[in-house]
């Protein structure tokens, strides 16, 4: 009787705590469908690209380390007619390093939203803030230029870059998704990107393009004849042609990138420097194939620190005029730089911006 008294709650216990677990997966599972922050689409990843016939090299780990320990995370830079780099870094400062060698804290804006950066004719700089708009940064101090577009707000604007007529062509990487749910956008894989303009005669801001995949990296042609804009997470960046006979129409520029474009900067020679981020690490791709992957890492951020691979690697490539893959960069194991967003040729040196390193890169090119 005992036994018999014994066995029968811990049956009834044994079904109890199945029904339990089961009723939790259940849970879990509806929470993490139904209270999902993003709405996945599979993300389409690229073919074997030519660039990776290019050999790969160790030259971003011969890079020399400038502004250590004073840059937190400088996405981008740019440098004026005089030679001054200007960098933004995250706890909201325009720092800019001066031809004798001694860095400034220039400008103070505050928050840790600041990304692309541009210079101007007309002196002083302009700053994509990515909470603000598109802000003008001078002697004089800091303006807002344009924080909407048709009616509304300005969110998560990326890269900028002026023309010389004064215009101002800009991206948005996200109209859904602020900077810090960036991995959100990529998640979810559905173009949420723009690209503006902003006609400073007119203080008025148009749309040019939208439905981008993450707007990113914004270029001049040498002549102005087109744009570059690079969308992240179709591993592609698109030419926008502002003169000619085909002004106004968009088509590829490269694509099948080894990496997600972030930043683009025009080089001397007219081929562009494009810095690449690999958006997942070896062996984790398959969470951008899989809707059920997607809605787990969106509801657990942290896992997202597990799978992206930017941390551990570094890559800029070089790309002609005609969309030809010229040269390739590599830190293979992120030792020195990883997280490259910029690469900027002047003075015959690549200076690279990173959201993982406190100093900007330099990396001679004559060798290179
Ligand atoms: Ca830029
Ligand atoms: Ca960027």
């Amino acid at each position: 009787m005992t036994g018999n008294n014994g066995f029968r709650p811990s049956k009834h216990c044994l079904k109890a705590c199945s029904s339990f677990v089961l009723a939790s997966i259940l849970a879990f599972t509806l929470q993490i469908y139904f209270f999902s922050p993003i709405s996945p689409d599979p993300l389409h990843l690229p073919h074997v690209s030519a660039a990776l016939n290019l050999p790969t090299s160790n030259k971003l780990q011969e890079v020399a380390k400038i502004g250590e320990g004073f840059l937190n995370k400088p996405e981008d830079l740019c440098f004026d007619k005089e030679g001054i780099l200007y960098t933004a870094t995250r706890d909201g400062w325009i720092k800019r390093l001066h031809r004798n060698g001694s860095w400034e804290d220039w400008r103070l804006i505050g928050g840790d939203t600041l990304l692309g950066v541009t210079t101007t004719r007309t002196g002083g700089i302009i700053v994509c803030d990515t909470q603000k708009g598109l802000l003008k940064v001078g002697e004089d101090g800091v303006s807002v230029l344009t924080s909407h577009v048709n009616g509304t707000e300005i969110r998560f604007a990326d890269d900028v870059i002026e023309a010389s007529d004064g215009s101002l062509y800009f991206s948005v990487a996200s109209s859904k998704f602020g900077l810090h749910d960036w991995y959100l956008d990529v998640l979810e894989a559905k173009p949420h990107g723009q690209l503006l303009k902003y006609d400073p005669l007119l203080n008025e801001t148009s749309m040019l393009l939208d439905n981008l995949a993450f707007a990113n990296g914004v270029a001049l042609s040498e002549d102005e004849d087109f744009l570059v804009v690079c969308e992240t997470w179709k591993f592609r960046c698109l030419k926008y042609w502002l003169k000619g006979e085909r002004k106004g129409r968009t088509e590829v520029f490269v694509d099948n990138l080894p990496g997600g474009p972030d930043n683009i900067n025009l080089a001397p020679d007219g081929s562009f420097w494009i810095a690449l981020l690999e958006l997942s690490q070896e062996g984790m791709w398959f969470v951008h194939t899989s809707k059920a992957s997607k809605h787990l890492v969106a509801a657990f951020p942290k896992l997202q620190g597990l799978i992206q691979g930017m941390r551990k690697k570094a890559m800029v490539v070089k790309v002609g005029a005609d969309g030809k893959m010229m040269k390739r960069f590599n830190d293979p194991n992120g030792s020195v730089m990883s997280f490259v967003t910029n690469a900027l040729e002047f003075e015959e040196h690549l200076y690279l911006g990173s959201l993982n390193t406190n100093f900007i890169g330099k990396l001679l090119l004559r060798t290179a």
